[in-house]
């Protein structure tokens, strides 16, 4: 069955959906941005679960390109699926990263058993990814690795980023 991938502009805190998808950093500490948001609203539940991560998995940090799940806290999905986008280097193509992220949250997202999954537009803040390329590798790598989910919703928090993710849909 064809996964169905939707698109909403909204507060990825906010969705009602199995599991989101945090765009984080390898220390799995927190950050600003989505980071900031999901610990924020999360509650501090999430970040004890990062820390034991750290501990018994990813002493020096979580490898950009993987992902990993802990509790939602607070939140109103079950998990947060953290992942590490790429920082945007003009030297270097690092877009197999950025796809690396979406697919390795989708492979968590099969082992929890999670349905429904939203993502933010990861790489695009922060780490500065231009946000037309950013899109497109984000819907390609949906469609590409998201059979078998009920919903893959993409959350953009801000018209400009809709608007690109609209395109590339
Ligand atoms: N819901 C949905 N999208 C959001 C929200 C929200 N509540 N808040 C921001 N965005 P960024 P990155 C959008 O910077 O580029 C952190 O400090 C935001 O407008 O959150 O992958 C981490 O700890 C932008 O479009 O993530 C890392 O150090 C998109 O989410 C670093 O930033 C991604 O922006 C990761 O940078």
């Amino acid at each position: 069955m064809p996964t169905h991938i939707t698109l909403v502009q909204g507060d990825i805190t906010e969705q009602d959906v199995d599991a989101v998808v945090n765009a984080a950093n390898s220390s799995l500490l927190g950050g600003g941005g989505v980071d900031g948001a999901i610990h924020r609203k999360g509650g501090p539940d999430i970040l004890a679960e990062c820390r034991k991560l750290r501990a018994s998995h990813y002493g020096s940090g979580l490898p950009t390109g993987q992902a990993v799940a802990t509790t939602a806290g607070r939140l109103p999905a079950r998990w947060v699926i953290h992942t590490v986008g790429p920082v945007w280097s003009r030297q270097e193509d690092r877009s197999e990263l950025l796809a690396s992220c979406h697919r390795e949250s989708l492979r968590v997202a099969r082992e929890l058993g999670a349905r429904t999954v939203a993502f933010p537009a990861i790489s695009t803040g922060v780490y500065r990814w231009p946000l037309d390329d950013a899109a497109r590798i984000a819907v390609r790598t949906l469609r590409e690795e998201g059979e078998g989910f009920t919903e893959l919703r993409l959350v953009l928090f801000d018209q400009r980023s809709y608007d690109a993710f609209q395109a590339a849909l």
